[in-house]
């Protein structure tokens, strides 16, 4: 164990050598890395030097960065960058989003291709690990100039996806309205209906049911999981949700169809806490149609909401926790006022929202953790289900796919849940959830042979 330790301590600081200021990228991978101890100790063909297996899972096998020039309303030209980075093919094609947000570079890009590879995994459907986007912000900008970006960025990017090769979605920055802009321009390029080239479409041309609400759901679905194995359901808890987009939003509707009472809601400028529990048709007012802000949300509401500027809601005292902004958005110090108010569980709707220092400090205080690779895969799993559906020309039922989405998020609490057990890590979701995606992706680059 002590060897297997060393070895991936080498390999880690090599590969931080290799890519300079990268550092969410850093993060994903020593996360991983430092998880993987037992199972290099106990397969010891994982850690052969000979077949550099760690290597070539931290490398990409392909990434494309190109330029994105494009015209405001008033004319005047604009040039972004846009990324695909095309991970880790062993298991499917690349899948994985794409984000639009000024913050996007390429270890950003990589650092969400890389879990995207091991959370993939866990589906078990199929697919291999791929991210995009682009440091172009949405905010502000009319809906022709959003067209006229996403024409631009599908005018590069076509050449290289294919519902065989290379599948993006949404991310954060981008949702149906950008799917839509990208796929019609894909279609009127290639002149092919590929259905399965793009998953998030609208329901009427290949999209499928459910799957704009499958990220939030999943990630209720996996805390409810986590509670079940402790005796306890959601029905009557109180809940702390970050963030105001497609996963926040999904999230709250999940946790009040289970009887949990949503208090908070949040953007980049502040959040909202609702002492009557979030009213989401208000909130999808504000967030989905006039794609506000959510101090108008307790503007609107009356007396029961107040709007905090700058502030954090993990100050608000609650039962369970719903990351579901971006990375890094919880810290060691909100992780301890999480703990002083009794938090339960902790389930990431979002990417890496946790830091390393806040995972190890919920852990060690025995909240039950449900890391982002297995929590969050509700959403990437119904995009599988979206490309299952346009290879057969069909679609399914709302209920059907409901159903299918429960069945794969059980399923994914349990492999990790036991894979946790199998390696001495009981009740670890993080070690689990990696453990168990690592030896899928593992096994099938083995068998494959030196690609
Ligand atoms: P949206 O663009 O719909 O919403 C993003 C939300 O997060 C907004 O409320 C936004 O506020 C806030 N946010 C974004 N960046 C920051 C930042 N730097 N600091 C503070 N707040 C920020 O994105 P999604 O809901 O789709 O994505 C949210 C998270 O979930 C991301 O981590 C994404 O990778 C992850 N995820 C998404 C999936 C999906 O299917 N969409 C699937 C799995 C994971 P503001 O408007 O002020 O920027
Ligand atoms: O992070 C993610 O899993 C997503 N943004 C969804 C990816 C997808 O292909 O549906």
């Amino acid at each position: 164990m002590k060897d297997s330790k060393d070895t991936l301590e080498a390999l880690r600081a090599e590969i931080e050598r290799r890519n300079p200021a990268q550092p969410e990228f850093h993060q994903a991978v020593r996360e991983v890395l430092e998880t993987l101890a037992p199972v290099f100790a106990a397969r010891p063909e994982y850690a052969d030097p000979a077949v550099a297996l760690v290597e070539r899972l931290t490398e990409p096998e392909r990434q494309i960065v190109f330029r994105v020039p494009w015209q405001d309303d008033r004319g005047r030209v604009h040039v972004n960058r846009g990324f695909r980075v095309e991970f880790n093919s062993a298991l499917g094609p690349y899948k994985g989003g794409l984000r639009f947000h000024p913050s996007v570079d390429i270890g950003v890009v990589k650092f969400l291709g890389f879990e995207q590879i091991f959370k993939n995994a866990l589906t078990g459907l199929g697919i291999g690990g791929g991210k995009g986007g682009s440091d172009f912000d949405p905010r502000g900008r009319s809906d022709a100039e959003v067209m006229r970006f996403c024409q631009s960025f599908m005018t590069e990017l076509h050449r290289h996806i294919g519902e065989h090769t290379d599948v993006p979605a949404g991310d954060i920055g981008v949702g149906g309205r950008e799917i839509g802009y990208l796929f019609g321009q894909y279609r009127r390029i290639t002149n092919r209906w590929e259905a399965g080239v793009l998953t998030g479409k609208g329901a009427g041309w290949g999209g499928s049911a459910i799957r704009p609400q499958a990220t939030g759901y999943g990630s209720v679905l996996f805390a409810a999981e986590m509670l079940k194995v402790r005796g306890e359901s959601l029905d009557g808890l109180s809940a702390v949700v970050s963030g105001s987009g497609n996963v926040a939003l999904y999230t709250i509707e999940k946790l009040q169809q289970l009887g949990a009472n949503p208090l908070t809601c949040s953007d980049s400028h502040g959040y909202v806490v609702d002492d009557k529990g979030i009213d989401l048709a208000l909130l999808k007012q504000v967030k989905e149609v006039e794609r506000g802000r959510v101090s108008e949300y307790a503007q609107r509401r009356g007396t029961s909401a107040r709007y905090v500027q700058g502030g954090r809601v993990w100050d608000v005292p609650a039962d369970v926790a719903f990351p579901s902004a971006t990375q890094n958005e919880l810290d060691g110090q909100d992780a301890r006022t999480l703990i002083a108010s009794g938090v339960k569980a902790v389930s990431e709707g979002a990417n890496m929202p946790t830091t390393p220092q806040a995972v190890r400090l919920l852990q060690q205080a025995g909240v039950a953790f449900g890391p982002g690779k297995a929590a969050n895969a509700g959403g990437v799993a119904v995009s599988a289900l979206e490309m299952s559906q346009n290879a057969a020309r069909i679609a399914w039922s709302a209920e059907r796919v409901e159903e299918e989405l429960a069945r794969i998020m059980g399923a994914i609490h349990a492999v990790a849940y036991e894979t946790a057990e199998r390696y001495g890590a009981p009740g670890d979701y993080v070690t689990g959830a990696n453990i168990a995606g690592f030896e899928r992706v593992a096994d099938a680059m083995l068998a494959q042979g030196v690609i």
